[in-house]
């Protein structure tokens, strides 16, 4: 199929038809333009407001941005000679190496061509008539589509809290995920407010640059070692020649990173046996490996839970020389946030040119011309105020395009209690819209679960082509039973009783509410695997071919 111009739109403003429209151009939408145009053969067009390709690894290019999932793991496993031919070197690859993977891929695969950056998609309405998407870019260009598929990233909307002052700082200010290719922190007095997986991050790497470092630290955290380094070619070759094993395990796990999950309750083993697993754990490295392969329930029950945040707490006291500095960094709450891992964050605290406050015993009450006044009254003063404050996860970057389905309805209206989906793909009243990493899909290492929805979404799309059917849509009913079930299974976590961005307790007036499915990847894929057998159980279809069996199913 080729690109048609297919009617004035308004005076002077062309439509371009595509098949399909891809917001994005991450891990998500780079292999759902392969799937599309390369084996559907469809008319495909991806946008992304990024000047490159990459998504979160184009975005964040902060001082110490690393994958902290394993780099066997952190990739695209649908690529079988690239995964042969690409080298691994270090057990995690970092912001710079992910991104040259990434523009790899794309050359590769020649979709840069079908890749329009630079353009943020404004709005997306869907007409009834004639069941296409309608896309506006910020560049008043019109668009329209059959499909719309979203890969908007689920960690890409970026959070600046509102504090008072913001605008009167006369230094520079740096959100992570927007940061510039001249900041220059050498010899400067830096501040860093927030101290989660960035915010370790990006203050671990800084501290031995910068003049002086203040850090602003709301919660603190629970962090154990990364064990990042170089990897041997015996590791290398072991990986490569087990490809196919390895990447079955992946895709059947929950967490779908690359190791053993535990089958062993934390309080089943003697004491000594247990600090020597988490011994073991703290010296091999890896957060999700800490919370998950050492015991089967830190993330459910609260005594196993207390075991794991009692050996970081005396981890923090050996390492933290100054008592009261160990103190504000001991967390007093669950273990039962996104795992943390670091290269030597705690110890960054004992540096001379390191102060850490805590601002939840002493908040910030304003951002001045030349810093951060505290409640204590003492100005911290600053040449550069970084924001390592995370992102409004999930559905953030949903409400920041106008998107109207059926009858109008805004996305932000249809997710006014909390954002909601079928199976994280789609969610009713936005026929032929299809989500990649949409609310309530695994909680996992991404990549895999992102094939797995793009693939999904791919055979399906090829289902209602080869039927001839217009559009697909979402039963509100099955929408709702599936909110349902990733209540219920969160709910018999620890993470439901912590606030984090996995549930939306970290921007201000946002729904608390479940945006994961903790049921994990493996069992994800069996419902989706069972959906399809079924027929798209809990889609309604309309279309010129329907009927037979799908007569039942038809959407009006
Ligand atoms: P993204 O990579 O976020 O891409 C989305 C793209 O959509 C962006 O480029 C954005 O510009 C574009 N976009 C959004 N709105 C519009 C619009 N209106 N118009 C046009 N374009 C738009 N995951 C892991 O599994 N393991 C990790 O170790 C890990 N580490 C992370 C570290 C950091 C610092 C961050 C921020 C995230 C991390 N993640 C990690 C999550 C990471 O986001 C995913 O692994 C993965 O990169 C997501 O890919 P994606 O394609 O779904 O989305
Ligand atoms: P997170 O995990 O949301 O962390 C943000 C941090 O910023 C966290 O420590 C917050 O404290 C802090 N924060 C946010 N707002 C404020 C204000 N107003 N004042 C002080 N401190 C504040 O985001 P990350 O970027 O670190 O990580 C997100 C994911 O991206 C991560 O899991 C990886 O997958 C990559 P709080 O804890 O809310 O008290």
């Amino acid at each position: 199929m080729t690109t048609t111009v297919l009617a004035k739109r308004s005076v002077g403003t062309d439509v371009i038809n595509y098949d399909a429209i891809i917001i994005g151009a991450g891990f998500g939408g780079i292999y759902m333009l392969k799937k599309l145009r390369d084996e559907l053969g469809l008319n495909v067009r991806a946008f992304d407001k990024a000047g490159g390709v990459g998504g979160t690894w184009f975005w964040n290019r902060y001082p110490g941005a690393l994958s902290d999932s394993e780099t066997f793991v952190y990739c695209f496993s649908w690529d079988r000679e690239l995964c042969q031919e690409w080298d691994i070197t270090t057990r995690y690859v970092d912001q710079p190496q992910i991104l040259s993977y990434l523009n790899h891929a794309v050359d590769r695969h020649d979709l840069r061509k079908d890749i329009q950056l630079e353009t943020a998609i404004t709005s997306a309405v869907f007409d009834e008539e004639t069941s296409r998407w309608a896309v506006t870019t910020d560049d008043g260009h019109h668009y329209s589509a059959k499909y719309l598929v979203t890969a908007l990233g689920l960690l890409s909307a970026t959070n600046v809290p509102n504090i008072k002052g913001l605008s009167q700082f006369k230094g520079k200010q740096y959100h992570t995920a927007h940061w510039p290719a001249d900041a220059s922190l050498e010899g400067k007095r830096v501040g860093v407010i927030g101290t989660g997986s960035t915010g370790c991050q990006v203050i671990t790497a800084i501290a031995p640059i910068v003049g002086h470092l203040t850090v602003f630290q709301r919660s603190a955290q629970y962090t154990v070692p990364v064990g990042n380094g170089p990897v041997g070619r015996e590791y290398v070759a072991h990986i490569k020649k087990n490809y196919d094993e390895i990447w079955k395990e992946v895709r059947s796990s929950r967490l779908a990173f690359g190791f053993e999950e535990s089958d062993i309750p934390t309080m089943s083993v003697s004491p000594e046996e247990r600090k020597q697993i988490f011994q073991h754990a703290w010296d091999t490295g890896g957060g999700f490996r800490f919370m998950f392969q050492t015991f089967n329930d830190i993330a459910t029950d609260e005594q196993a839970n207390l075991e794991a945040q009692n050996f970081v707490r005396n981890k923090i006291a050996e390492i933290v020389k100054d008592p009261e500095t160990a103190r504000k960094l001991m967390p007093k709450d669950l273990y039962a946030k996104r795992p943390l891992c670091d290269s030597g964050y705690y110890a960054t605290f004992n540096r001379p040119n390191v102060a850490l406050v805590d601002v939840k015993a002493n908040p910030i009450e304003e951002i001045t011309e030349k810093g951060i006044r505290t409640a204590d009254g003492v100005e911290h003063e600053l040449d550069v105020l970084v924001f390592a404050t995370g992102f409004d996860a999930v559905d953030g970057n949903y409400k920041r395009i106008d998107i109207r389905g059926r009858n109008d309805v805004s996305i932000a209206d249809h997710w006014r209690d909390g954002p909601s989906s079928y199976l994280s793909v789609a969610t009713s009243n936005f026929p032929n819209m299809f989500m990649i990493l949409g609310p309530n899909g695994p909680f996992t290492n991404l990549p895999p679960t992102i094939e797995t929805e793009v693939e999904w979404v791919s055979e399906m799309i090829g289902f209602m082509e080869e039927n001839e059917l217009a559009c697909a849509e979402a039963d509100p009913q099955s929408e709702h039973e599936w909110g349902v079930t990733c209540r219920d299974i969160a709910d018999q976590t620890l993470f439901a009783k912590t606030d984090s961005w996995i549930f939306g307790a970290n921007i201000p007036g946002k729904t608390n509410s479940v945006y994961f499915y903790m049921g994990g990847l493996g069992p994800f894929t069996d419902i989706l695997t069972q959906v399809k057998t079924e027929d798209y159980r809990g889609f309604k279809f309309k279309g010129l071919a329907l009927s037979g069996k799908y007569a039942q199913k038809a959407l009006h």
